[in-house]
């Protein structure tokens, strides 16, 4: 059975990323809400809808573990989303909060993300619950995803964005930014341009796809067999714009069913 991916539009690709590369043998069913994103705007509640609508979905495929790659959805859905349905469903803000405080030698940790994953305070609660003599510092930098989305992230107006948000970091003496958007990990060499090379960026997907991969490990589910995997996307709206997009984020062609 397939592992269900689930973002709130192509950005999740970023994740679908890492599972491919550490998870070689599993098949992937990826849903892209794109007819409804962002959520990074969104109330709560709306966030809650568009995810438990979402899953179901996945549920359809018979899936045997979600992921929600969206930081957005993970801050605000997630425990919903575990009570609702009978799978494993795994978010991305415990992965990012575990390799940060990892990372930190300063315990002084930046994050960044849309404004409802900062709003919620779902990674300065996690990053506490690890460890709460690490200081966060977190700032909503809503521009970096079209500027991503339009391919614009290496660009000189992708630089001065970084900068204007950036700055807010400057007096704090962080040591690791945390990117919790998952478009933000295309953008890293801008970030870098902007907060200097001392300070580790980290990309929640890595270890997000590692305690996938122990997840389904220690429920004896895990695929570790044939080297063939089948991966599927499907969009709840423009598949043109999805492949389009999706096949820059995962730099290999795709198709898309909507
Ligand atoms: N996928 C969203 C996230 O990681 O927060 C970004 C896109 C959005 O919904 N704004």
């Amino acid at each position: 059975r397939p592992i269900g991916v689930f973002d709130s539009g192509v950005g999740g690709l970023t994740v679908v990323k890492e599972i491919m590369k550490q998870l070689p043998a599993e098949d992937i069913v990826y849903f892209g809400d794109t007819a409804r994103v962002p959520y990074g705007t969104r109330s709560r509640d709306t966030v809650i809808k568009f995810t438990l609508q979402s899953v179901r979905f996945l549920m359809s495929q018979g899936i045997k573990a979600v992921v929600l790659a969206c930081n957005t959805a993970s801050a605000i859905s997630l425990e919903v989303a575990q009570q609702q349905f009978d799978v494993p469903i795994l978010g991305v803000i415990e992965g990012g909060a575990i390799a940060a405080v990892h990372a930190t030698k300063n315990k002084r940790i930046g994050v960044i993300g849309t404004e409802g994953t900062i709003n919620s305070g779902a990674y300065e609660r996690a990053i506490k619950l690890l460890d709460d003599s690490i200081e966060t510092f977190a700032k909503p930098c809503p521009l970096f995803v079209p500027l991503v989305e339009e391919g614009l992230q290496d660009s000189e107006i992708a630089y001065m964005a970084a900068r204007e948000y950036l700055s807010f970091f400057e007096d704090t003496g962080i040591d690791t930014l945390l990117m919790g958007c998952t478009h933000y990990p295309l953008m890293a060499n801008t970030i870098r341009r902007a907060v200097g090379t001392g300070v580790k960026l980290i990309n929640p997907a890595e270890k997000t796809a590692l305690i996938l991969k122990r997840t389904l490990l220690q429920m004896d589910i895990l695929n570790d067999g044939a080297k063939h995997p089948r991966y599927r996307y499907f969009a709840s709206d423009d598949g043109e714009r999805f492949k389009k997009i999706g096949s820059s984020f995962l730099e290999c062609h795709i198709s898309c069913a909507s």
